[in-house]
């Protein structure tokens, strides 16, 4: 007798409580099976030696492990980067067994389970200044809007308002959530425009479209005066490249206006971002800067519930740290709010394809379907229909994995 065998592939929660649900499995069973079958992998850096190995017991003692530093039982390193390794369960045990222990790790318990909550559950949506813009119902498409002389691919296209007004009502019926307007390139080596100019490149679009269209405006701009003037004729969404450090004003504008705020990383700024990029781990550093960035537009006044992160694929990195960034992609929502990513047609798709600016598409699909694993919730593109239907498909795909 041979019985039919299968490795499940599955690593959702939802797709194995579906799986465990067929087999008959009882509700109660299904809830402890699939906290047991997840493994959550939390990474904590510089930990001093001493924290990392009581660390490494307490995980021991409760059935999971932490990986730390070979030598760091001598104390040599001082510190350590420590990795638990526990399933879901166990992992809600460490506020207790964390509580009585010193060097703060009483707090890191508390800490360590918000993260994973905040991780996965992601805000449902983004507050704007009349209403709100929905994740729930799937990933939101950006759909990009350049009326600039000089973008490195639409540059010249749209400067023209009525030309503009067409595609964005052409993107927004070809399924984008919201439009991304901007009057300024920030392409690698672009020089900066004066407000007045930027201003008169996009308050006309705004002004006119601001009727007209159903999806929210964001204005891409890193000026508090571009940002308060379109805010004021109809936009929803400040998108600033320079993560609200251009211009020191932009924080109590956002704030004032009650927009939503897409805060990117750039290394630098755009004259200069890609003078020899050179990171440590992206990763880790780009989200220990979103961390310090969000906590600045809070003090400031800006609400959680209108931020959205962006690692800023591009500015200020070579071709591996845009791969690594997408790679670790899915690691962006252990900050706690929406995440966004702009791919499209950039210069590292062609770095991999050889492909010129406009010949980019179906390069570019790879890095669609890595943010969609990872939980991004805003994705930023120029071709508006074929990214909908790709996100169409993806969907009607994760719903059967989900058991919808
Ligand atoms: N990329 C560009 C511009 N704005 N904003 C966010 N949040 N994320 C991005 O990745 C991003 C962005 C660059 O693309 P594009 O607007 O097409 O070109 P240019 O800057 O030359 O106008």
């Amino acid at each position: 007798m041979r019985y039919p065998l299968r490795l499940i592939s599955a690593r959702s929660r939802t797709a194995l409580e579906r799986y465990l649900a067929d087999a008959g499995v009882d509700p109660y069973g299904i809830r402890v099976m699939a906290a047991k079958a997840e493994t959550l992998i939390v990474r904590i850096d510089c930990v001093p030696a001493p924290a990392a190995n009581i660390i490494k017991q307490q995980l021991l003692s409760i059935g999971g492990d932490a990986a730390v530093h070979r030598e760091v039982i001598r104390g040599n390193p001082p510190r350590s980067t420590v990795y638990i390794v526990a399933d879901r369960s166990r992992l809600s045990k460490l506020p207790d067994k964390f509580a009585p222990q010193p060097f703060g790790l009483a707090e890191l318990g508390e800490e360590i389970v918000r993260l994973v909550a905040a991780a996965e559950e992601p805000p449902a949506a983004v507050s704007l200044p009349d209403g709100e813009l929905d994740l729930a119902s799937g990933p939101v498409i950006v759909g990009v809007l350049n009326a600039t002389p000089d973008s490195f691919s639409d540059g010249g296209r749209y400067l023209d308002p009525g030309k503009a007004c067409e595609r964005a009502l052409e993107m927004v019926e070809e399924g984008a959530g919201v439009i991304d307007i901007g009057g300024e390139s920030s392409r690698p080596g672009a020089a900066e425009v004066s407000a007045e100019e930027e201003l008169g490149r996009v308050r006309p679009i705004i002004a006119r479209l601001a009727g007209s269209v159903s999806a929210p405006i964001s204005i891409d701009t890193r000026k508090a005066l571009v940002a308060e003037a379109a805010l004021g004729a109809g936009a929803a969404i400040i998108n600033d490249v320079s993560g609200l450090r251009h211009d020191p004003a932009m924080l109590e504008t956002a704030a004032r206006a009650q927009a939503a705020v897409v805060v990117m990383h750039m290394l630098g700024d755009p004259a200069t971002m890609q003078n020899k990029p050179s990171y440590d781990d992206v990763t880790s550093e780009i989200l220990a800067w979103l961390g310090e960035r969000t906590d600045a537009m809070m003090a400031a006044g800006i609400r959680r519930d209108k931020i959205i992160v962006d690692p800023g694929i591009g500015f200020g990195k070579r071709l591996e740290h845009n791969l690594t960034l997408l790679a670790e992609i899915g690691d962006f929502r252990s900050l706690g709010f929406p995440v966004m990513v702009g791919y499209s047609r950039k210069s590292f798709l062609g770095s991999v394809t050889g492909r010129e600016v406009g010949d980019r598409l179906s390069g570019g699909f790879a890095a669609l379907a890595r943010a969609l694993e990872g939980g991004v919730r805003l994705v930023r593109v120029h071709d508006v229909r074929e990214t909908a239907d790709f996100v169409k498909v993806w969907k009607a795909i994760e719903g059967k994995a989900n058991g919808q």
